[in-house]
């Protein structure tokens, strides 16, 4: 498992907002959204394009485009979902597949409870949404669940981590023959008893759309 933190100024700031418990749930849509935005840039490095050739108004030009299959982005169910807007808004013709994920809050095990993806993801290249990377159950089990289907190149998307949860993810994807990559805004401090990241930014999917 390959792991990048983006380090950029505006990454910082919308971070730094973003974490701030007094920022209501429009602008943290918001901003959620724009980081994705960032983040996406440095996550697609090694999106697979082919060859193209077109035609300028003065020569022909020798370019690229994004090969067949096009990629398929998967936001996790709940939280992951604010931040697809963020993830399209860049690659318009990714496909989006859904995976809804639960944690156990007492086992803090994850556990699949919804799933719109197709049955088979030969040679597919997957972006995984979630925003917080905290014990790595989610993100292991939605990893495994598309390298079972086929993919052959996954890239999760989160925007902070806690060291405990990346280590633990490295672990439970020991072995996988699908090269991983794990894009985050930042790395926090830690993992507290229950599960949350310290100083983090409280529950994600609370923070995005209320209390459910
Ligand atoms: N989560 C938070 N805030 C935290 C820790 C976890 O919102 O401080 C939620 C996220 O919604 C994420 C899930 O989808 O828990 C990840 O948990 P885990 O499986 O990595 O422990």
């Amino acid at each position: 498992m390959d792991l990048r933190i983006v380090e950029h100024p505006l990454v910082s700031h919308k971070l730094t907002v973003l974490r701030d418990r007094t920022t209501d749930s429009p602008t943290f849509r918001r901003l959620t959204e724009e980081l994705v935005t960032l983040l996406a840039y440095e996550a697609t490095r090694e999106v697979r394009v082919s060859e193209q050739t077109v035609q300028t108004p003065l020569a022909t030009a020798v370019g690229v485009r994004l090969s067949s299959p096009r990629p398929l982005v998967v936001p996790i169910l709940r939280a992951g979902l604010g931040m697809l807007e963020g993830m399209t808004r860049l690659v318009p013709t990714a496909e989006v597949g859904f995976l809804g994920m639960v944690r156990n809050e007492e086992t803090l095990e994850a556990a699949t409870y919804a799933e719109r993806l197709p049955e088979d993801l030969s040679g597919r290249q997957c972006y995984v949404l979630d925003p917080m990377l905290a014990t790595g159950g989610t993100l292991a089990a939605a990893v495994k669940f598309l390298a079972a289907r086929g993919a052959d190149h996954i890239t999760c998307i989160c925007l902070i981590a806690a060291p405990e949860g990346v280590e633990r993810l490295r672990g439970l994807l020991e072995g996988l023959a699908v090269p991983c990559t794990v894009v985050l805004a930042g790395m926090d401090e830690k993992l507290n008893e229950v599960g949350y990241i310290i100083p983090g930014l409280g529950d994600a999917g609370d923070r995005l759309y209320g209390v459910a």
